[in-house]
């Protein structure tokens, strides 16, 4: 009785550890300005969670599994003593306890970090879309649109208020982290944060019809200044001059 009091403590104890390890990391959460590290670092550590609670688990099955074991010709092996009510009901409320906070926690720092990737940031740059089957088509704030490649200055939050002109689509960004459906007569949104010059693969991320698949495109992250020219010199193509962002 003693032994099992003791494993479920150690359970109890290491639990705690992790949860007042991981403090920092969470007032850190307020901090963070995009929210894509965000959703790797939790994933992490769910990842380090579910390992350390399974290892755990495992070797506390493999003692007891060794410990009352039973002996060939040794009638007197085999029997685990007889759990006490007391025993019993701490043996199911400490290890769900201990399930649950972690759970809870990890939950909790879901949330958190859901807040942050809903709040977007006041200095952004606002691009509608509208999808349909099957493309991505994009207007900047001063008229210029663009199908299936969205081009963005480096360094600054975009933002895309989407809807969709026939059925549910799912506008998916997996280098940034970013995944929101578009759907008709309704009104959706995401941001992120193209940090650097580069491209990144958009997918679409709700089967749609039968070329869902070819519903690619991709975000092209310029430079300020080239994305400026860029806007401009479409603006000029599109028959919007002297009009700019
Ligand atoms: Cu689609």
């Amino acid at each position: 009785m003693l032994r099992r009091v003791g494993a479920g403590a150690l359970l109890l104890a290491l639990s705690w550890q992790a949860w007042a390890a991981d403090q920092p990391a969470a007032g850190a959460a307020k901090a963070i300005k995009n929210p894509a590290a965000g959703w790797d670092h939790l994933w992490q550590e769910v990842l380090i969670d579910i390992t350390v609670i399974g290892v755990i688990f495992a070797l506390v099955m493999t003692y007891f599994l060794i410990r009352y074991r039973r002996k060939p010709g040794d009638p007197a092996t085999g029997n685990a003593p007889k759990l006490s009510p007391a025993a019993a009901v701490a043996w199911v409320v400490i290890p769900v306890f201990v399930f649950l906070s972690d759970d809870l926690y990890v939950a909790a720092n879901g949330w958190a970090l859901w807040n942050v990737f809903r709040d977007v940031p006041a200095d952004r740059m606002e691009v509608q879309l509208e999808s349909g089957m099957y493309s991505w088509d994009y207007t900047y704030p001063n008229g210029v649109k663009a199908q299936n490649e969205l081009r963005v200055p480096a360094g600054k939050a975009v933002m895309l208020r989407m809807t969709s002109r026939d059925t549910l689509h799912s506008h998916w960004i997996p280098d940034f982290r970013v995944k929101e459906d578009s759907m008709p007569g309704r009104i959706t949104y995401l941001w992120f944060l193209p940090e650097k010059p580069g491209e990144h693969i958009i997918t679409c991320g709700a089967y749609c019809g039968v070329m869902h698949s070819y519903m690619a495109g991709k975000v092209i992250v310029l430079p300020a200044d080239e994305f400026k020219a860029w806007l401009d010199q479409q603006a000029a193509q599109q028959g919007m001059p002297g009009k700019t962002a």
